[in-house]
């Protein structure tokens, strides 16, 4: 498996925010921080490649909302922030080494963040980011069954609900309704933005900032790596968001 990343932006104070307060971003400490949540990347047997970072977007190294990767095709997003929509030639460009691509179009917009991709179905938010459109779009492209989630008060669909195991999920029910995800075991975050967690070869990659949750995860049997994500939690990003999984 291969984890596209970007660095991070010397821009990143920048950012679009839209539940946070802005609070000062350390630059140094964030790039130290993604450093180690790419060494971990490494660490359980992923080639990491590495984007460089482009000023002129302070959230480029949030480069899961670029694209949405599946088996047999990449689909390039047209993200909900204008500010972000140029985030996606330089991963395109990447990822045409990986997949064949296709490309979601004007009126459509969707972030990577509001997709969950559970097997053969695809979870999609409908959140201030993601809409209509864009749906029907992914449906055409992937052939696969794509299925509305409504998104109120998160981000996006990920901030509320991610994979933790073959068959368990983590989320917070204040932002989601759970019916479409019936048939899985749900595990309730703890901590009101501790549901963003990434599933790699069987270790859940995990923001130390919740450790409730963490004990919780463990407790159900779930091996958990913690990374200390403080600083690009002021620009609302979690630990999915820092790759694109290939
Ligand atoms: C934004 O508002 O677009 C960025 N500041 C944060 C994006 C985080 N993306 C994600 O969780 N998928």
């Amino acid at each position: 498996m291969i984890a596209i990343t970007r660095d991070v932006s010397p821009s990143v104070n920048q950012c679009e925010l839209t539940h946070l307060q802005p609070e000062a971003i350390d630059v140094e400490r964030a790039i130290a921080q993604h450093e180690e949540y790419r060494a971990l990347l490494a660490s359980l047997g992923l080639e990491v490649v590495r984007i460089p970072a482009d000023p002129a977007f302070p959230d480029c190294v949030f480069i899961e909302d670029t694209a949405i990767v599946l088996d047999d095709v990449a689909v390039i997003t047209r993200p909900g922030a204008p500010s972000r929509r140029g985030e996606t030639r330089a991963v395109a460009d990447v990822l045409a080494r990986y997949r064949r691509l296709m490309h979601i179009e004007e009126p459509a917009t969707i972030d990577g963040g509001d997709v969950l991709v559970l097997d053969d179905r695809i979870f999609v938010g409908r959140s201030q980011r993601t809409n209509e459109a864009a749906l029907a779009q992914l449906r055409f492209h992937t052939r696969r069954d794509v299925i509305p989630v409504d998104v109120h008060g998160a981000l996006h669909l990920k901030s509320a609900i991610t994979r933790v195991s073959r068959n368990a999920l983590l989320v917070n029910r204040d932002w989601i309704d759970v019916a479409p995800f019936r048939g899985w075991t749900l595990i309730d975050a703890e901590e009101p933005f501790g549901a963003n967690a990434v599933l790699v070869n069987d270790v859940v990659i995990y923001p130390s900032a919740f450790p409730r949750t963490r004990t919780k995860l463990e407790r159900d049997g779930i091996d958990v790596r913690t990374v200390d994500a403080s600083e690009l939690a002021k620009a609302e990003g979690g630990v999915t968001c820092c790759a694109l999984l290939v």
